[in-house]
Order: C-alpha cells, then structure tokens, then sequence
C-alpha cells in the first residue's frame, strides 16, 4: 500500500514541481488526482512559489515566511507588535533551529491549524 502511495506521490511532485515546468504527461495525471493528492500538490506549489523567492529554494526565510503569512493567511505583520508575532510563530516553526523553515516544518504548521479549525 505504501508503495502505491509512494508511486503517486512522486508523481504529485514532478506534477508540483514549478522550477521543472509541467509536461504534458503531468497533465495527464492531474486530471487522474483526488481531491486529497490535490490538496498536497497545492501545499507543495505553494511552499515552492514562496521558498524560491529569495535564497534556498528548498527552505523559507523570515521573510518568505512573513509573505506567505500575508498573502495565504491574510494577515497583516506590518506593525511591530505583529513583527514580534511573526519572529516568534517563525521560531516556533523552526524546529530544528537552523534559521530556516523547510518543507516538513511548513507542512506541520498547516496541519496543526488545519486541526485547529476542524475542531472550532
Ligand atoms: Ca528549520
């Protein structure tokens, strides 16, 4: 079974994967995705769009970061009482403290507000 989760996965990230450009045969696939396995290609566009902004493409910066709290959260992080939050939700998110949010801690942050609102 995993296996078979695995075989589409890859698939899901070649079809996500925006630096490579989507191949006709991707297309192919993504009409073949469920809801879900589109859902983890989003979160995987999404996470590339803003780490390749600056830097390593394969992490986010503070500032990276603060972008896409702005623009897929809809949260304003302009005044400092806001620029303290987002340092911390930015340290918080850094598990493994070294300066940067890669795709694993991203992911985990959206999984634990997506339980948030489940449960609210
Ligand atoms: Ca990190």
């Amino acid at each position: 079974m995993y296996t078979q989760i695995r075989q589409r996965g890859c698939h899901i990230f070649q079809t996500s994967d925006m630096q490579h450009g989507i191949s006709p045969l991707d297309h192919t696939f993504r009409a073949t995705m469920t809801r879900i396995e589109k859902a983890m290609g989003t979160l995987i566009e999404i996470f590339q769009e803003y780490a390749g902004k600056e830097g390593d493409a394969k992490t986010m910066s503070k500032g990276e970061l603060k972008t896409l709290l702005s623009n897929e959260f809809h949260l304003n992080l302009e005044d400092a009482k806001d620029k303290a939050a987002s340092d911390k939700l930015f340290k918080d998110l850094d598990v493994n403290a070294d300066g940067k949010v890669d795709f694993t801690e991203f992911v985990s942050f959206v999984a634990a507000v997506t339980v948030l609102l489940q449960g609210s």
